[in-house]
């Protein structure tokens, strides 16, 4: 097939109008989902229409190809154990530019649009804010015309499903493709094996070489699925390529010859457990060794892939840097360091050192945590039983690094042990972060802090090997999604005000700040917000049975449910308000609605008890008349992505309360600051960087920096220093069983946590807290002041977009220039 060299022709079956698409609509309701109005569920229409929109993608997809293929320039490619890509349908309509039209068509034909829209089961492929912040960046790399591919794990169950049962978590499997799944493309003739376990040995090739062969323990097959990614509004489609694992077939036919079938069953089972499930955790690993293998699984397949396509475009392997950068997400994928050496050295023969030069040449490191538990260390005789042959490599590779250590540093023996990438302090580990930080040839932070807190403590030795490969990469979030979807009034509004090429240039919300100054514009503002509160106040008493009153203070604390971010300061300055209020009913205080939601790792128990104890505050507070016209808390089942895009319009106030020092960025920050939320929070992450954009009178700060955390845990941190008779009065009402039926104990470990050895200074914060608390709410009873302060925090979030993030990678670490597509029909594609 050959693209032909003349004008873009309007495909009848892809054209953008709105009878084109009420025809493909009823074509495929007809010839794809085979039903006829009747009988057609409103999952039938919903497939009806996303098949509608995946031709106009494929047109895109096609053209996409077209162009890269005859450019052949630079690709980014994204490994990434997680995307948490959320909702595919309405994002592909804005990002095609057609979402009112096709919005009137369906409605033209009787249906309901929104009804439509809810059918599609989000694809939850990851846990927070990492995988979501990959979903946010293949959007923007669309958007900027970059060619790039997402590489990752096509998980049979994503993130599970969570409910509350009498105040608990409750965890379902997520079956997502219980429907099918229209947005993806399979394709089998790319398939390939990826082997596991088993030993090396030695052995001399025809040329009489010494060479190492792998026999492997088993194999397993990873056949792509691709996913069509939109820029916005231009023909960009680039590719989400997730991988599922299944049996070689020759495996079970070896296998069933022998008359073993149920062996031959066994090995199929098990080949498929490979994908079948995405791991719970956020930030702490479990060092399973099914985790293992699925990291090696797909980048092993992944990297495969990107040889295929070396050979298919005519590139010696030699200059596989050349066409490609990879970037890792997180240490999940570094295993890619010595598999990239293993593929160079020995299958395709390459001298170690050209192999060498070549990997660090390819890889970049991104780090997004600074808790210790959440770097990955692999105990040594797992790896081993895994991969054989990259424990030998990295053996290898650590040789060679030690040997420049010791010649930079002379004499200096402990830092050899503190580089080394295996940790030898008793139990023997394979160190992830510092296989990726020495096959890497740039090392990142996602946020300023954050990347010289990894500077000057965790990659500390890093960093005076090699100061030049680290640098600052703060993260962003996709302005098309968490903005033009998710919040049409703001969007309307904005058009009105100042036109709509912000979304594809953040900074251009900077046009706002006059208006800040405009009563009528200030009035319009409040009145876009309250709606977003009031229909987001439906969906509350839908889903918890909750009246909650808009005219209320909006509150917010959405997230992963952890210690170090602190939903529990949160909750006990809840239970302090309760208790001033009802010790003097008629304390003025600024009514409330106090609003939690995040999912909790299922063997987490803290965090788990954390939920527990706000639905327990909830029942309580929601049914006390004489507090409840005052004070409301909601805690907001199974929070993902979907709900993320109802909730951060509605929201007033943005809950950024992590201890400092401890959360790297953070990302829903910047959702809930572009949508003209006030943010109450800590000197941490990207927090600070959104204070320095809003300015400090725009934000309401509180709490110990990272450098007096530190400080105050190097003195000794004693919780009871900090008791104030208030906090006194709160621990006492959950410890005497208020909250829990009288049940004294349930919330103990948690409150002693508090009181005798808690890593996250809770109490050390939490009349600073309260102040600011205070500060908040006399803001908000100053409406006019409110909505100013409000409409700057939207106008100066232009940092925030992942474009521009997207822009400093490309710029200093891929240098993978952008590659216009020309829209092509199908008249221009000739077999
Ligand atoms: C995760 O969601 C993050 C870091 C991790 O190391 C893991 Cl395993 C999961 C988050 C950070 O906590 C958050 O601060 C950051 O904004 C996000 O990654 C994206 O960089």
């Amino acid at each position: 097939m050959k693209p032909v060299e003349n004008e873009p022709y309007e495909d009848e079956r892809t054209a953008l109008t709105k009878e084109a698409f009420k025809r493909a609509f009823l074509d495929n309701l007809f010839y794809v989902q085979g039903k006829f109005p009747a009988l057609a569920t409103q999952n039938d229409y919903y497939q009806a229409l996303a098949c509608a929109v995946r031709d106009r993608l494929l047109q895109r997809w096609i053209s996409t190809a077209a162009a890269y293929t005859k450019q052949g320039s630079r690709t980014v490619a994204y490994f990434s154990a997680e995307f948490l890509m959320g909702p595919h349908l309405g994002n592909n309509l804005i990002n095609l530019g057609i979402y009112a039209q096709v919005r009137e068509a369906i409605a033209e034909l009787g249906l309901d649009f929104d009804t439509l829209l809810r059918q599609e089961e989000e694809p939850g492929l990851g846990n927070g804010g990492l995988g979501r912040l990959a979903a946010c960046f293949i959007d923007s790399l669309a958007t900027l015309e970059i060619p790039s591919l997402g590489y990752g794990i096509r998980y049979e169950f994503g993130i599970f499903h969570q409910e509350i049962v009498d105040g608990w978590q409750m965890e379902r499997t997520d079956k997502w493709l219980r429907f099918g799944n229209p947005w993806e493309i399979l394709r089998p003739e790319w398939a390939v094996e990826v082997r596991l376990g088993g030993h090396t040995e030695q052995y001399r090739d025809e040329h009489e070489r010494l060479r190492i062969r792998w026999v492997p323990g088993k194999v397993v097959v990873g056949v792509p699925y691709d996913t069509p990614i939109l820029g916005y509004r231009n023909n960009t489609a680039n590719t989400l390529r997730l991988w599922k694992a299944e049996a070689p077939e020759s495996f079970d036919f070896s296998t069933f010859n022998r008359g073993d079938y149920g062996g031959a069953v066994r090995q199929k089972v098990w080949s498929e457990t490979l994908s079948k499930v995405l791991y719970p955790n956020d930030e702490q690993i479990q060092g399973k060794t099914l985790r293992l293998e699925q990291q090696y699984f797909f980048v092993s397949a992944s990297l495969q892939d990107m040889m295929r396509i070396m050979r298919v475009q005519k590139l010696p392997l030699e200059r596989f840097h050349e066409k490609f950068a990879v970037q890792l997400n997180d240490t999940h994928p570094a295993i890619a360091v010595a598999e990239l050496m293993r593929l160079l050295v020995d299958e395709h023969v390459l001298p170690w050192e050209q192999a060498w030069d070549i990997t660090c040449k390819t890889f970049s490191y991104t780090n997004h945590t600074l808790l210790p538990e959440a770097l990955e260390c692999w105990p040594l005789e797992l790896f081993k039983s895994v991969l054989p042959r990259h424990l030998d490599i990295i053996y290898e590779i650590n040789a060679r690094f030690l040997d420049e250590v010791r010649i930079r540093f002379y004499g200096d023996e402990s830092r050899l042990v503190r580089l080394s990438l295996i940790d030898e302090n008793g139990e023997r580990y394979v160190r992830m972060a510092h296989l990726a930080c020495v096959g890497s040839h740039t090392i990142n932070g996602v946020a300023e802090l954050h990347s010289e807190l990894l500077k000057h403590d965790v990659l500390k030795d890093f960093y005076e090997m090699w100061p030049h490969k680290f640098s600052n990469k703060t993260n962003g979030v996709t302005p098309r999604r968490w903005m033009a979807l998710s919040n049409p009034r703001l969007t309307n509004l904005l058009g009105d005000a100042i036109g709509d090429a912000w979304i594809k240039n953040l900074d251009e919300l900077i046009e706002l700040e006059p208006l800040a100054d405009d009563a009528a514009f200030r009035q319009r503002w409040r009145e876009i917000k309250h709606a977003n509160k009031v229909e987001f106040a439906a969906f509350v008493k839908e889903r918890n049975g909750i009246a909650i009153d808009p005219q209320s203070l909006f509150d917010v604390q959405v997230k992963r449910i952890h210690e170090y971010k602190r939903q529990h300061l949160n909750i006990l300055h809840v239970i302090a308000l309760y208790h001033r209020l009802r010790s003097d009913p008629n304390a003025d205080i600024q009514p409330r609605t106090f609003i939690f939601g995040g999912k909790a790792a299922p063997a987490y128990h803290l965090a788990k008890l954390i939920i527990k104890l706000i639905n327990s505050v909830a029942d309580v507070v929601n049914r006390d008349p004489a507090v409840n016209d005052r004070l409301k808390v909601v805690f907001l089942p199974n929070f993902n992505v979907t709900n993320g895009q109802r909730v951060y319009p509605a929201a007033e106030l943005s809950e950024q309360i992590s201890t400092a020092g401890k959360e790297a960025s953070g990302t829903g920050n910047m959702k809930f600051s572009m949508n003209g939320a006030l943010t109450i929070g800590t000197m941490d992450g990207a927090n600070i960087e959104i204070r320095q954009e809003v300015g400090a009178e725009n934000f309401f700060l509180f709490g110990l920096t990272a450098e007096q955390v530190a400080q105050t845990k190097a003195r000794g941190y004693r919780p009871l220093d900090h008791m104030t008779p208030e906090l006194q009065e709160v621990i006492s009402l959950i410890n005497s069983g208020f909250f829990s039926r009288g049940d004294t104990e349930l919330f103990r470990a948690l409150t002693d946590g508090l009181l005798w050895h808690d890593p996250y200074l809770v109490f050390a914060d939490f009349e600073s807290y309260s102040e600011c608390q205070l500060q908040v709410s006399k803001a908000y009873r100053d409406v006019d002041r409110w909505t100013r302060m409000s409409i700057l925090n939207t106008a100066r979030s232009g940092k925030f977009s992942s474009d521009r993030t997207i822009r400093e990678y490309g710029a200093d670490i891929w240098r993978a220039p952008s590659v216009p597509v020309r829209l092509l029909s199908q008249q221009d594609v000739k077999v």
